[in-house]
């Protein structure tokens, strides 16, 4: 997926630029169609104001991994001859849909978390006068995806699957977004919550279903690939990585800079089940134990260091780097393996993408 992605004809001087600068050339065409296109009734121009405001403040600044991984696969399933260019606008602007759902889930996430900043900037709750109305915003940013996918892909034979596709992901993800919450509920510390099997699910279904899997699936229906088989197959490998890149999530909020990352860590305040609690846990002795019961999941500062000194006492970033290491190789065999008719290029890319990240 690198940055030299032109694809043969040279006449079209957009051929010329790559993915990722086609990716943003996108997303000013996206808010005119989905603020100005769709609805003439004059009534409604506050509403569409409001709709553009939130698009601008809450999709630019990520990484754009998910998104871009829609047309970055396409491009290893299908031969550059069959990729043309309505092909790679609509991956493109399919790649926008999950950036979306992306933004959705965000725009909840920081209310539920309590968070105070996302991508560097206040979470858009935080903003004066916005608030709860929040919520109603990411319904805005939900609904905006399948505007642009019925306008877009509407006559596409994969346009069934995709919708399937998207819906199925998203309800995955609220079912894991609920395991999470219930499992730290405010104000009830209950360490023996904190299992690793309850850990796994969480973040199967929170994050791994709806970042890794549903980019790659979707470029399958597009490539025309429909199989079952072939869907678990990358569904296998893409929910591991997707299982390694909550880890990394979880070990970035308490040991990521703020200044790169573009959030503040709340696990801790927030009663999280997260990779550090759960994995500090197997190693502490009962007077560490204790001692956690009593500061863990609390919002007061000097509980929040205690915390972490246990876990710097514990060796976390040690233990976190071997099971980085070990996690990398676990994935490479699975790949070998499991990829079958998939090109293993699709999962090696994704898989360099994450491993040693800081962001
Ligand atoms: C992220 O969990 C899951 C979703 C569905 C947004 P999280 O709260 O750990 O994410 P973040 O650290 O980005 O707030
Ligand atoms: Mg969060
Ligand atoms: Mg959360
Ligand atoms: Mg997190």
């Amino acid at each position: 997926m690198g940055d030299s992605n032109c694809n043969g004809t040279h006449s079209n001087k957009k051929a010329l630029l790559s993915d990722p600068q086609l990716f943003e050339a996108q997303f000013d065409e996206l808010v005119t169609e989905l603020s100005e296109r769709d609805f003439a009734d004059p009534a409604l121009a506050d509403a569409l104001a409001r709709l553009r405001e939130v698009l601008v403040y809450n999709s630019p600044g990520g990484k754009r991994n998910r998104g871009l991984s829609v047309i970055g696969t396409l491009r290893e399933l299908l031969p550059p001859a069959q990729l043309t260019q309505d092909t790679v606008q609509r991956a493109l602007l399919i790649g926008w849909c999950i950036e979306l759902l992306q933004a959705f889930f965000l725009v909840a996430d920081d209310i539920m978390d309590g968070s105070v900043t996302r991508r560097g900037q206040p979470c858009w709750y935080k903003k004066d006068g916005i608030g709860l109305d929040a919520i109603n915003d990411s319904f805005l940013l939900e609904g905006s995806i399948y505007r642009l996918l019925r306008r877009h892909c509407r006559d596409q034979p994969y346009y069934v699957r995709l919708l399937e596709l998207f819906t199925e992901v998203t309800f995955q993800t609220e079912l894991g977004q609920a395991l999470d919450l219930m499992t730290a509920p405010p104000g009830q510390v209950d360490l023996n919550r904190f299992t690793i099997e309850r850990y796994k699910a969480i973040v199967k279904y929170k994050t791994a279903f709806y970042s890794f899997y549903l980019p790659v699936a979707a470029a399958m229906y597009i490539a025309g690939i429909e199989s079952e088989v072939e869907h678990n197959n990358a569904k296998n490998i893409l929910l591991e990585m997707g299982e390694f890149f909550q880890i990394q999530d979880d070990y970035l909020d308490c040991y990521g800079d703020p200044a790169v990352t573009g959030k503040i860590g709340t696990d801790i305040q927030d009663n999280k089940c997260s990779w550090l609690v759960v994995t500090a846990l197997e190693t502490m002795t009962p007077e560490q134990r204790a001692e956690l019961e009593g500061c863990y999941g609390r919002h007061d500062d000097a509980c929040v260091e205690k915390v972490k000194a246990l876990y710097n006492t514990l060796q976390m970033p040690t233990l976190y780097h071997k099971y980085e290491e070990e996690s990398y190789k676990r994935l490479q065999k699975l790949i070998a393996c499991h990829a079958q008719n998939l090109p293993h290029s699709v999962f090696l890319n994704f898989a360099e993408k994450i491993y040693k990240r800081i962001k």
